[in-house]
């Protein structure tokens, strides 16, 4: 923990002073290449023995001087984030198909795709997802590829238990999973929960995932719906919405139907199902 505190400070410290001169599409730019530094030094080290270690020294006393130069500057930084409230609703009538399961959502400067459009699934965790409405394995996969990286501003957390639910389930007609994070401008979310009348189809935004602040530095709000999409994760051979028996609520276990080996693609000869994405800036 005390790693990942350090590695926070360090990180929003110097974006935040480049964002403080510069536009905010080059403190995103910092971010990364900072997150990439422990790791290029550690090879360097490897690669090229004692000499280097020395270096390496140096360069973390200067990363130390910059910790103590900027803390007001961490201050300021929390001044502009933001906690927003997700909502992701079942909207579909009583006795509606539409019915949701657990998911997953990450918080991140630059999203790590669940998924990407057209081609075959990227094996993180999202067939688990899509088909049996699993998202552990999403969660740990995008988690452990976050590794050292991971600070308090990034997230990758399942939601999993609807509102006034007391434990884990599905959300039927009517129900809804809420979840908060806080983010910073230039930060994305993304999110991906299942259809659960399919196969292997889930709702989730384009592989980018949503913008949290405008242009202006300003956080969105309201409906989000229009940028929420049902696709298929080709995986898993689809059978009739609702009636198919290698279906989540009728298959005789987890990953149970037959493979599809097809690309993640858009649903588009389906159109019956309803979902409600909101998000609320707290103030
Ligand atoms: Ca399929
Ligand atoms: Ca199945």
């Amino acid at each position: 923990m005390k790693m990942k505190k350090v590695l926070f400070v360090m990180l929003f410290s110097s974006v935040f002073l480049l964002a403080a001169c510069s536009p905010q599409a080059q403190a995103t730019e910092v971010v990364s290449e900072d997150a990439k530094e422990p790791e290029s030094s550690e090879e360097m080290v490897e690669d090229e023995g004692e000499q280097m270690l020395d270096e390496g020294g140096d360069e973390m006393m200067d990363e130390e001087d910059d910790m103590a130069d900027s803390e007001m500057t961490e201050d300021e930084m929390m001044d502009q984030q933001i906690t927003f409230v997700i909502r992701v609703e079942n909207a579909s009538p009583e006795g509606g198909l539409t019915v949701l399961a657990p998911g997953a959502y990450e918080l991140n400067d630059r999203p790590i795709a669940f998924f990407t459009p057209g081609e075959a699934d990227r094996g993180l965790g999202l067939e688990a997802l899509a088909e049996d409405g699993d998202p552990s394995v999403l969660v740990g996969t995008i988690g452990e590829m976050m590794g050292d990286e991971t600070m308090s501003s990034f997230a990758v957390e399942a939601f999993n238990t609807p509102l006034g639910a007391d434990a884990p389930g599905p959300a039927g007609p009517g129900a809804a999973y809420e979840f908060t994070v806080a983010a910073y401008p230039g930060q994305y979310l993304t999110l991906a929960t299942m259809f659960v009348q399919s196969n292997d189809w889930f709702f989730a935004p384009g592989a980018d995932g949503i913008e949290l602040f405008g242009a202006d530095g300003s956080p969105i709000s309201g409906d989000l719906t229009d940028q929420f999409f049902l696709w298929n994760a080709g995986t898993e051979l689809d059978q009739t919405p609702g009636e198919g028996a290698d279906q989540a609520p009728r298959q005789a276990g987890p990953n149970t139907g037959d493979d599809e080996d097809g690309i993640v693609s858009l649903v588009e000869d389906f159109t019956n199902y309803q979902i409600l994405v909101t998000i609320t800036p707290q103030s």
